[in-house]
């Protein structure tokens, strides 16, 4: 009988072509891509194997036998299945993507990615939390990464940052002990993913330059509605070189063409139980659907003797260049726009590490970034089992690799060569270095910086003052991002058994600000720290999250029906708003169709906090249906834009809410739809006063 051999095809994207299909990292994972469909049954040792059901035993009732290769092949491979997770990020998704720069930027470096506009870039983004375990929920309070692999022809440069600009440490000697005092507690792994209990805020009071990044993990930048919806920033002060050596501070950023939005901490706790997938999910159903994330990517440029213009010092990752100092230049795009096949293969597969830098970007003194310089590499020789984990697909660069490393566990290369080293004659000096071959174009070369000093174990005094941009955080906060922040502070210190604790992390902020200090220790009933540092009264506008882009594509919308909703009415209403770009779930009190709509959702298996707002198009019958009721309520708690179409007074009168903000009623018709769809794109209507209204 012929070979079998399946084609290898690429999925297909809603029938058309995959974007971002045509470039070379999709034609490397090509190569590995191993299809199901018309294929037989085999063993690992591509033997067709006739019956995968029973296992080979003496007679129908005996034991198994011991020759049966394929019941222990099975058993041991699913033994096997498992792979360490992260030790930090363990919970991530991912997804491929381009990037293109906007014009050269061959004054500051080298990088050809970042010179050659005409050049797509194949990325690789991977988002996760940072103290759950695999599979813990996605919204919780924390930072998320931000990953970013750029498969360059000049080798793999992985840009590895988070939404948060700022870190809780400075040395990268103290990440153990931040990471233990932030994971579940030794004695009985609680809790999980939560930064809510004593240890955490133990290290909080301890290490007072933790304050910066307490301030943004307590504010709404902790909670994002979604991973195409957050900022990343490379965090360290990174250096680009250029072709004559020179070179220039940069800090990266990435900026979401969606806008910065959040959560509310209310609704995060619901979103846990509905879907704990939200996140991961979502990034997953826009790019299926089309919609790809699309990120700006942004630089702050500092010229070299520029160094010590600051009140802080570069080097100290507790702290920002605040961008109306040095203003973000936008110098690219990348569009996220194909899911992976296979979550294990490439999105847990995937090995980040900062070291891996291209001709062109180098890095800087900062002592946390020297440390994630080792940390990487060494954490993934036991993750991914041996140094060879550069090989699996997913990691390998497009740029051809020649060395002399050799062996390890699960070499797949065979290396066609009498020699493994360097020099050599025999192979006539290949692989040949740049040195070596007298061709240095394109080669790394490390920045040259004249360094000297004694060898001590001591920080800098510049990095000594960890509060005043933490005030600087505060001040430019809005008064609802004043009142999230005031409020996560009670709910993490409400989860802190010793009360010392508390009262230590209370006269820690008395140094950001009187004011804060004072509204926290009210709420955990203490009086307010007597000795308070005085508010600079600086702010950086471009720190608060309002006024960011508005946009009502891609938002989820529940359109509440029942079966004696005006169809007539609805219809027009729907076409307008998925026009725009809106997903409208039609949510009802049973499944099948409702008033002629095939509904997406039942009522009771929906939860409005799974939406970004909603629609009530139903009638007097939804009114008798608690879960719709509660709907309203809930999405009004939250913030969301409420739309009434004629019929839904009952409904809206039965939810009692307090106010009108947001709420958009009106005869049905086009102007309702641009008005309600406006109300959507806000994202939350802050003015509401909800505070001593029960969702
Ligand atoms: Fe990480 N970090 N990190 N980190 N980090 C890891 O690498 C580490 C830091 C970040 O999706 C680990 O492969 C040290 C800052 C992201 O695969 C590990 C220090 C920032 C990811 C590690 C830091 C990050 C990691 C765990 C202090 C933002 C997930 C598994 C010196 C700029 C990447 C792994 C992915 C993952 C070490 C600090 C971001 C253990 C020692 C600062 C986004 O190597």
């Amino acid at each position: 009988m012929a070979r079998y051999d399946p084609p290898v095809t690429r999925p297909s994207h809603r029938g058309g072509p995959v974007p971002g299909d045509d470039n070379d990292k999709q034609r490397q994972l090509d190569r590995y891509v191993v299809k199901q469909d018309g294929t037989r049954y085999s063993t690992d040792q591509g033997v067709r194997i006739d019956d995968t059901d029973n296992s080979l035993s003496v007679g129908e009732r005996g034991p198994t036998l011991l020759e049966d290769f394929h019941f222990r092949e099975k058993v041991t491979r699913f033994d096997h299945e498992r792979i360490p997770e992260r030790v930090v990020h363990a919970r991530g998704s991912g997804a491929h993507g381009e990037f293109q720069v906007y014009e050269s930027l061959a004054e500051f470096t080298c990088a050809e990615f970042l010179c050659d506009p005409s050049l797509v870039t194949p990325t690789f983004v991977r988002f996760s939390t940072v103290a759950g375990e695999r599979g813990s929920a996605d919204t919780v309070r924390d930072v998320r990464g931000f990953a970013t692999k750029f498969y360059t022809r000049q080798g793999n440069y992985d840009l590895v940052g988070n939404n948060m600009p700022v870190f809780p440490i400075q040395d990268g000697i103290k990440f153990l002990d931040f990471v233990h005092a932030v994971k579940p507690e030794p004695h009985n792994q609680i809790p999980q993913a939560q930064s809510a209990h004593d240890t955490f805020w133990d290290f909080v009071q301890m290490q007072p330059e933790t304050m910066h990044f307490v301030m943004w993990l307590m504010s709404d930048r902790a909670l994002p509605r979604s991973y195409r919806m957050m900022q990343g920033f490379g965090v360290h002060t990174f250096r680009f070189v250029n072709a004559q050596g020179k070179g220039t501070f940069v800090k990266f950023h990435w900026r979401p063409k969606l806008g910065t939005h959040s959560l509310v901490w209310d609704e995060v706790l619901r979103v846990q139980g509905n879907d704990p997938d939200f996140n991961r999910r979502d990034l997953w159903e826009a790019i299926e659907s089309g919609n790809p994330a699309e990120f700006e990517l942004c630089v702050q440029l500092v010229p070299q003797e520029d160094e010590h213009r600051f009140d802080f010092d570069l080097l100290d990752a507790t702290k920002i260049i605040p961008e109306e100092e040095v203003p973000l230049r936008a110098i690219g795009k990348m569009t996220l726009n194909r899911n992976p096949r296979n979550f294990f293969a490439e999105t847990e597969q995937i090995a980040f590490c900062t070291a891996n830098v291209v001709p062109g970007i180098d890095f800087t003194n900062d002592p946390l970034l020297q440390a994630r310089n080792f940390s990487y590499l060494d954490t993934q020789i036991t993750r991914l089992g041996g140094p060879n984990h550069q090989r699996i697909p997913i990691n390998q660069p497009v740029a051809p690799v020649h060395n002399d490393q050799r062996d390890g566990f699960h070499q797949d290369m065979i290396h066609d060569s009498r020699t493994a080293y360097s020099k050599n004659s025999i192979s006539g000096g290949c692989p040949a270095t740049g040195v070596n071959s007298g061709q240095m174009a394109g080669v790394f070369r490390h920045y040259q910086e004249h360094v000297s000093g004694e060898k001590i174990r001591r920080r800098s005094p510049s990095f000594g003052d960890h509060y005043s941009q933490a005030t600087l955080f505060w001040n430019s906060m809005a008064g609802w991002e004043k009142e999230h922040i005031v409020n996560a502070f009670l709910f993490e210190l409400g989860h802190v058994e010793r009360r010392y604790i508390k009262e230590r992390v209370i006269e820690r902020l008395a140094n950001v600000d009187a004011e804060l200090a004072a509204r926290v220790a009210e709420g955990i009933g203490t009086s307010p720290p007597t000795q308070t540092a005085a508010n600079h009264g600086r702010s950086s506008p471009a720190l608060s999250q309002e006024g960011q882009p508005q946009s009502v594509a891609t938002r989820k919308i529940a359109v509440l029906v029942g079966d004696r909703t005006d169809a007539a009415a609805l219809r027009p209403v729907l076409q307008a708003l998925r026009d725009e770009g809106a997903i409208c779930d039609v949510a009802a009190p049973h499944e099948g169709t409702a008033a002629s709509f095939p509904v997406d959702k039942q009522i009771s298996a929906a939860s409005s906090v799974l939406y970004d707002a909603v629609l009530l198009a139903g009638g007097q019958e939804l009114t008798a249906d608690g879960y719709a009721v509660q709907f309203v309520r809930e999405a009004f708690k939250h913030g969301k834009a409420i739309g009434s179409l004629p019929g839904s007074e009952p409904l809206l009168d039965a939810a009692n809410l307090p106010g009108d903000q947001g709420v958009v009623t009106a005869s049905a018709g086009d102007a309702f739809a641009r008005e309600f769809a406006d109300a959507v794109a806000v994202h939350r209507h802050w003015d509401r006063d909800v505070a001593s209204f029960p969702a």
